[in-house]
C-alpha cells in the first residue's frame, strides 16, 4: 500500500483502538538533538563511549567519577533539549485513547515534559539518584552537580537511577508494560533499534498476541517483520501525521 493511503489506515486504527500502546527509543528523541545509541544518526553516544566502559555496574565501581562524567555530560545536553512533535504527539494520543501506556527506554525526560502522565520507564531516569548507602531514590535537576561523583545526605555514594547493562528492570514497571501491550489492539514502535532486552520483547509479543504493531523509524529494525505496517521516516514528522495533528 503506497504510503498516504497507510498512514490514512493507520490513522483510523488509532482512532478506532480503545487500547492502545507506545513504545519509545532514542530515535524519537533525535531530533530534539539527543544522541541516539546506535545505527543510522552515527553520531550515536556510543561511537565515542563504549557501553561497557560506561553503562554498567561494574564501570561504575571502577570508577564512578568516569561514569558520573558521562552522565553529567548527557544532562547538561539534555537539559538544553525540548520534547519535539512526536513526543508532544504521545501526549496528545494519550488524551484521546480511552486507555494508553507509554513505555519508554529513554532516560531524558522529554515524555514527562512533552504532558505525558502515563509513562513506564524501562531504563529509568537521567534525573534521578539512588543512593548506593540508603537505598534513597531522589529527583536532582541540578546543572552542573556540585561534585562528582555526588554524594547523599546520608554520606552514601550517589548512582544515576539508570538501568545498566546486566541489571534487571524495575520489575513492576516491566510487567506493568507487558501486561498493556498483551491487552493493547494497537502497539506504536517509535525510534529503537529493537536490539535491547527485555524491552525488545514487549512489541514482539504484543505482535504474537495479535496486536497491529506500527513501527516507525528511519530504517527496518527486527521488530519490522512483525509490524503491520512500517514507516521509515522522522519521528517528529510521522507521528504527528498518524494522529492528523502534523502542523
Ligand atoms: C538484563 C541505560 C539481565 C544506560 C540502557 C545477548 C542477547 C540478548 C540480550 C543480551 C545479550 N547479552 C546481554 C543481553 C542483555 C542486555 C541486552 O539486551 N543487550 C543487547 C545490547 C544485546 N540487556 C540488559 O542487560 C538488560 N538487563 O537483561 O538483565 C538480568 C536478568 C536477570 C537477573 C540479572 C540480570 C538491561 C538493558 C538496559 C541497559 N541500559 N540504557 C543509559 O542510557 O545510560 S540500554 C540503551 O539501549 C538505552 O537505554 C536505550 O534505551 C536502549 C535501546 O536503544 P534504543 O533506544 O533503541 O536506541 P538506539 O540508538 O539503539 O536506536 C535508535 C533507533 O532510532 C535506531 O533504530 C534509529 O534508526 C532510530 N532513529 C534515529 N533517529 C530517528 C530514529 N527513528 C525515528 N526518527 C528519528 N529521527
Ligand atoms: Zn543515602
Amino acid at each position: 500500500m503506497p504510503s498516504d493511503e497507510l498512514l490514512e489506515d493507520v490513522a483510523a486504527r488509532l482512532r478506532a483502538a480503545r487500547r492502545v500502546v507506545a513504545l519509545t527509543g532514542a530515535g524519537v528523541s533525535a531530533e530534539s538533538g539527543v544522541p541516539t545509541f546506535r545505527g543510522a544518526s552515527g553520531e550515536g553516544l556510543w561511537e565515542r563511549f563504549r557501553p561497557e566502559d560506561l553503562a554498567s555496574f561494574d564501570a561504575f565501581e571502577r570508577d564512578p567519577a568516569l561514569v558520573w562524567r558521562w552522565y553529567a555530560w548527557r544532562r547538561e545536553l539534555v537539559a538544553r533539549c525540548v520534547p519535539n512533535p512526536a513526543h508532544v504527539a504521545l501526549a496528545e494520543l494519550e488524551r484521546r485513547a480511552p486507555e494508553f501506556l507509554l513505555v519508554t527506554q529513554n532516560v531524558d525526560g522529554l515524555h514527562a515534559a512533552a504532558g505525558s502522565r502515563e509513562i513506564a520507564e524501562l531504563h529509568g531516569c537521567l534525573w534521578r539518584t539512588r543512593c548506593l548507602g540508603c537505598g534513597a531514590v531522589a529527583e536532582d535537576r541540578r546543572v552542573p552537580l556540585p561534585e562528582l561523583p555526588p554524594r547523599c545526605g546520608c554520606g552514601g555514594l550517589l548512582r544515576p537511577d539508570i538501568v545498566w547493562f546486566g541489571e534487571v528492570l524495575p520489575e513492576a514497571t516491566l510487567l506493568r508494560s507487558f501486561a498493556a501491550a498483551m491487552a493493547a489492539e494497537l502497539v506504536l514502535v517509535v525510534g529503537t533499534s529493537s536490539l535491547v532486552y527485555p524491552a525488545a520483547a514487549i512489541p514482539q509479543q504484543a505482535a504474537r498476541a495479535g496486536a497491529f504493531v506500527v513501527e516507525v523509524n528511519l530504517e527496518p529494525t527486527p521488530l519490522t517483520p512483525l509490524a503491520g505496517a512500517f514507516f521509515a521516516g522522522p519521528a517528529a514528522a510521522v507521528v504527528p501525521r498518524l494522529l492528523g495533528t502534523a502542523s
